[in-house]
């Protein structure tokens, strides 16, 4: 039998799609949950001839030395881990699994909005700490969301998907800020970021990190945000000024917010945790085993396909 390509998985994932991996690549998996660190990228690019990443292994500044791979085959729609220049420019081909994370992703962001603006963690950390005194009719009071006016910055598949959830599920008028121009069924496009956060009673990110989206969410456009607004990130913690954030919520200037990504995963500042009004998720967006199977078969099919020295289905 020839000899098969060698690839490595930075981190598990679902055993279905591991059986399948080595059914066609010489196999190795790390045996940890943590990132790789540049060095590991390193040593990876030389050893493996395709490299399977997970979120965070810090492949940037990593090209400049010995590279036997041929690409990097992404599991995940981000890839802010990687420095796509730099891979292309040591002959690298980039891929990701779009798609596959869509659904999932929106309805992380729905689980949110309905959290933060029915105050949902609070309730429950009520009834945990066995302090709810029992029911009456002003208590623990909340956004009602339907009819409301949801705001998603960076219209792409994601934020389609959240908009149509919002729209046909709950009745909501949808406007949103995308980079270049589109069209999007029941939406409306506004001219920049501040006029969404005027018009939206709950905003949402769900932008890829670029240079260009770092801190799209900051001081100003926090100002520009109501007090009784909502303010939601699935899409990554770079987009958002996390400093900024907190003092927003501490001064109660916006009612709440609900995140999934933050600046320095897994560190979650303090002062954000001890907010009564922030609901505060571990990076759940994918996390379903049918979902991560889905990303992983992409990510292997374009594994496969460069290894094989094809075009892959899903080059970034
Ligand atoms: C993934 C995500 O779980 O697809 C993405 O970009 O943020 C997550 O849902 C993660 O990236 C896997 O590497």
């Amino acid at each position: 039998m020839a000899e098969r390509p060698a690839l490595l998985v930075s981190r598990a994932l679902p055993d279905s799609i591991m059986a399948a991996a080595r059914d066609r690549f010489d196999l190795t998996v790390r045996d940890t949950t943590q990132p790789m660190d540049a060095d590991e990228c390193r040593a990876a690019l030389a050893g493996y001839d395709v490299v399977l990443p997970t979120l965070g292994d810090a492949f940037s500044g990593v090209f400049d030395g010995a590279i036997r791979a041929k690409g990097l085959a992404n599991f995940g729609v981000g890839y802010n881990h990687i420095d796509v220049a730099g891979a292309r420019g040591a002959g690298l081909v980039v891929t990701n699994t779009p798609g596959a994370v869509t659904d999932a992703t929106a309805d992380t962001a729905m689980t949110l909005i309905l959290m933060t603006a029915r105050r949902a963690g609070e309730g429950e950390r009520l009834v945990r700490a066995g302090d709810w005194r029992g029911w009456h009719p002003v208590q623990m009071l909340g956004m009602h969301v339907t009819g409301k006016t949801v705001g998603i910055v960076g219209m792409g598949r994601i934020g389609q998907a959240i908009a149509e959830r919002c729209r046909l599920g709950f009745g909501m008028d949808v406007v949103f800020y995308n980079r270049s121009e589109k069209t999007v069924e029941g939406a409306r496009q506004l001219g920049s970021v501040a006029e969404v956060c005027v018009a939206a009673d709950i905003v949402v990110t769900a932008a890829a990190a670029t240079p260009e989206t770092r801190h799209i969410i900051g001081p100003d456009a926090l100002a520009a945000m109501r007090p009784h607004a909502i303010f939601v990130n699935i899409a990554r913690g770079d987009l958002v000024d996390e400093a900024a954030l907190i003092e927003t919520l501490q001064a109660g200037r916006i009612a709440g917010a609900g995140l999934d990504v933050y600046e320095d995963e897994p560190h979650v500042p303090a002062a954000l945790r001890a907010l009564e009004n922030a609901i505060l998720l571990p990076h759940l967006g994918t996390a379903a085993l049918e979902v991560r199977e889905a990303m992983g078969r992409m990510a292997l099919e374009n594994a496969i396909a460069i290894a094989e020295g094809r075009d892959p289905p899903n080059p970034v």
